[in-house]
């Protein structure tokens, strides 16, 4: 649990950031407890203000794929500082980096940096509506966008299933242009195409949901996604901030060998620090200003210092560490799962390569109306569980924990007897 430093500085902290945190998640508000507050990370292991060590499987919510302050991303950063932070200009690092990202994700043809996964998205949705010239946009329950208004939108009520704000301060006009579906649900997007097939300006998806916990597509489901686009003359945006890089080198998409229209990154090809992508098809990206309509910018984006930090880590997913976070990943799953079955807990646990969640439902987890079923109250009884014995997870039923390349069979053998008694304490 938190210790004495940690409750110090969350008090401090309360008195000038809303909840003490800078990001919602990270107050434990869902877990119960204080937030534990971090003084340093080194490979797979985060050390909190009172010296306690901790076993990382938040990995700063997915871009340490290499685990942190790896010698050679800290070695490009402290160079590229010392050639000053910003010019706010153009540099050979942006133009290498484009190069290096639009020979991973050869369905990324041209790409735009910015400095976070929302600038991504809210980007990517303005050129596809100005390619368009539609502003009708299809999002699906569960999946987390960033937190532009038009993508803070929840189910309305209705078949109609256009959008009502899932946030204070978005006005109803804003999400009055987003239909939510259900995840997998193939028959409800078909429905929508049929219907309304001509205003839809994109359909924008987690390829693998990791903000509702992991659930994967069903098969089938995202190749109807972007074959619906093209034949409706719409726009196939794979958000692939989370899953770019952390499923393969080349994302969920080199993983399935599927080619959207266009594509978010973020998180790991940043190298973990603030830089993230939108790209895709060239004659969608060439709306995109100076060279055509669609306004978009940004005082650090392609920030000489975070490219660096991004260089330095494509440059390390080598085929050895995705086979490695696929072992380790199989064994965490496999003993997670024998502690459920030991201990008849209605739980499941559900894996992509190295992006896992244990959902407190008996599952399978297909969309939010299942993973909403889980029992969060048991899952924070679990998760105090994991803290006591060293183990940070992600604090919240609906998040992905993840797996990084500094994470040893010891750790996760470690983990799993963590987790089997935490689970038996959480009954
Ligand atoms: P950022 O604006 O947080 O860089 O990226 C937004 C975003 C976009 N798309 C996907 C698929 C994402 O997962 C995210 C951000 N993910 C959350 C974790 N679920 C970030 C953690 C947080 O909000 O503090």
């Amino acid at each position: 649990m938190s210790g004495p430093r940690s409750t110090e500085l969350f008090a401090r902290a309360q008195r000038v950031i809303p909840g003490g945190v800078n990001s919602p998640v990270r107050a434990f508000r869902a877990v119960g407890g204080d937030p534990i507050f971090i003084a340093r990370a080194a490979g797979a292991y985060l050390y909190d203000a009172d010296g306690v060590q901790y076993t990382d499987y938040i990995g700063s919510w997915g871009p340490m794929i290499l685990g942190h302050a790896h010698p050679e991303v800290v070695r490009a950063i402290t160079e590229a500082a010392a050639r000053g932070t910003s010019y706010g200009a153009p540099t050979e690092l942006e133009v290498r980096f484009a190069e290096a990202i639009t020979l991973l994700y050869p369905s990324i043809e041209m790409m735009r940096a910015v400095s976070s996964g929302t600038e991504a998205t809210m980007a990517a949705v303005r050129v596809a509506r100005g390619h368009t010239g539609r502003d009708l946009i299809v999002k699906f329950e569960g999946c987390y966008h960033g937190h532009a208004d038009f993508l803070l939108v929840k189910a309305g009520s209705g078949a109609a299933t256009l959008g009502v704000p899932d946030s204070a301060g978005v006005p109803a006009s804003a999400a009055a242009n987003t239909a939510t579906l259900a995840y997998n649900d193939l028959a409800a997007l078909r429905d929508l195409f049929a219907a309304r097939g001509a205003a839809i300006a994109a359909v924008i998806v987690e390829p693998v949901v990791g903000n509702m916990g992991c659930v994967p597509p069903e098969p089938g489901f995202l190749e109807a996604i972007i074959e619906l686009c093209k034949a409706h003359g719409a726009v196939s945006i794979f958000d692939e901030v989370m899953t770019g890089s952390r499923l393969s080198p080349s994302g969920l998409q080199g993983r399935a060998g599927l080619a959207p229209d266009m594509t978010c990154l973020g998180k790991i090809v940043g190298g973990g620090l603030p830089l993230a992508v939108y790209g895709g098809r060239r004659d969608i990206m060439q709306n995109v200003a100076p060279l055509g309509p669609v306004y978009q910018a940004g005082t650090l984006s392609g920030n000489p210092v975070a490219v660096s930090a991004a260089l330095a880590t494509l440059a390390l997913l080598s085929d050895a560490l995705y086979t490695h976070l696929e072992t380790l990943g199989a064994r965490l799953e496999a003993g997670m799962r024998a502690s459920i079955a030991r201990h008849g807990v209605a739980a499941c646990v559900q894996r992509v390569g190295s992006m896992l969640t244990l959902f407190f439902t008996p599952g399978p987890v297909r969309s939010w109306s299942d993973a909403s079923a889980s029992d969060t109250a048991r899952f924070g009884r679990w998760h105090r569980g994991m803290r006591e014995r060293g183990q940070y997870w992600p604090p919240s039923q609906y998040e992905a924990a993840f797996i990084g390349g500094a994470h040893s069979v010891a750790d996760i053998d470690a983990t799993i007897a963590a987790c089997d008694e935490a689970l038996a304490q959480s009954a």
